[in-house]
């Protein structure tokens, strides 16, 4: 099998306009671009935007175009290896860091990707998801997953920044991203969070568990916090203290596209993580760390954001020696294991899935 295929070039011109006026191409000039040895080639390049450049700029934003005008004030975290105007942090990941001021109403709506909110900074505002009003705090993870309504308020004194992760640009791609508007939600009794407040046990009313897709809406910090914390102290010699969102009924990925995880480094600590296909977004949540990629490196303070393209090994090292760093982490592993194109490698080495 040669390596060398022919060339657009060494076709007859005449030949190549009779192809393409018939929506024609043929393939081997173009079949090592699509189906590259070894590695994927990505577009996704390892980007980082820091909160201090963001947060001026957002809240100029605020000054400049009123929520009216807005529908939802965001700056979008845009990876150049895609093109800014692609608005796509990966393949699949759009990240965005939303601004709401003090009594404004981003209104109820709702469309085809499916959204979280992981909460950088201020107190007071609250999403209603589906009726269900969920308070917005530091580190909270809130799920709007497809064709659930959603709108944002603030009762709050000061502004209030959040991240946005959706799989917008993967809907886009497969021409199915819209919306809906609708109008403002009565919002019902209750919070999701109170009916999971402890992992082992599920609420059985007489007829079962409720088989809902998404039971629970909001995680907060605190709980999150606490099972790292509790982990990390029940086995010192674990190395990858994480945990993932999950549905507390199923054990399932909490929502069907992208996953996320809560992540701590250890005071001093050092880990390494293999290559895996899915690019994988890292947020600060409290502490610093620094991000290392092939031949990148980035130092993340509280509420900054990188985005790693999948296939490339990453090392996570906690800035300090004294306090741990807690980190969000965003990726694409649930779409990937759903398509079977899910990889972890060892060292350099392809282990391409197959399922005979
Ligand atoms: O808050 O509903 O960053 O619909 C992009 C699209 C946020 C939202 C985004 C959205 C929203």
């Amino acid at each position: 099998m040669t390596n060398e295929l022919g060339r657009l070039e060494d076709l007859p011109a005449d030949y190549v306009a009779a192809l393409r006026e018939r929506n024609l191409v043929p393939l081997w000039p173009s079949l090592r671009g699509v189906l590259p040895p070894r590695q994927p080639t990505r577009q996704t390049r390892p980007t980082h935007w820091t909160y201090a450049d963001i947060k001026p700029l957002l809240l100029k934003a605020g000054e400049l175009t009123p929520i009216e005008k807005a529908e939802r004030r965001v700056l979008v975290l845009a990876n150049p290896g895609h093109t800014l105007e692609k608005m796509q942090a990966s393949s699949a990941m759009y990240l965005g860091m939303q601004l709401l001021l003090p009594g404004e109403w981003a209104p109820s709506h709702r469309h085809t990707p499916n959204a979280v909110r992981m909460v950088v900074e201020g107190e007071g505002a609250w999403t209603t998801v589906e009726g269900e009003k969920c308070p917005m705090e530091r580190g909270d993870l809130i799920l709007t997953p497809t064709g659930l309504w959603h709108e944002h308020g603030h009762d709050g004194a000061d502004p209030v920044i959040w991240l946005d992760v959706l799989d917008l640009p993967l809907a886009y791609y497969l021409e199915v991203s819209y919306h809906l508007n609708g109008a403002r939600q009565d919002t019902k009794p209750g919070e999701g969070q109170r009916n999971y407040a402890r992992a082992g046990v599920v609420p059985t009313p007489v007829f079962g568990r409720s088989g809902r897709r998404y039971p629970l809406l909001r995680y907060p910090w605190a709980d999150a916090r606490a099972a790292l914390q509790s982990l990390a102290a029940n086995q010192p010699d674990l190395a990858h203290v994480q945990v993932t969102y999950v549905n507390p009924e199923t054990g399932e990925d909490a929502e069907n596209i992208l996953g996320f995880h809560a992540l701590m480094l250890r005071p001093g600590q050092t880990l390494a993580l293999p290559a895996r296909s899915p690019a994988v977004v890292y947020h600060v949540i409290e502490g610093g760390a620094r991000v290392t990629t092939e031949s990148q490196g980035f130092d993340l303070a509280p509420a900054d954001t990188c985005c790693i393209p999948g296939y490339a090994a990453t090392t996570l090292s906690n800035l300090s020696d004294t306090v741990p760093a807690f980190v969000f982490v965003a990726d694409e592993s649930p779409l990937h294991r759903k398509l079977g194109v899910y990889e972890v490698r060892s060292g350099d080495q392809p282990s391409m899935p197959s399922q005979s």
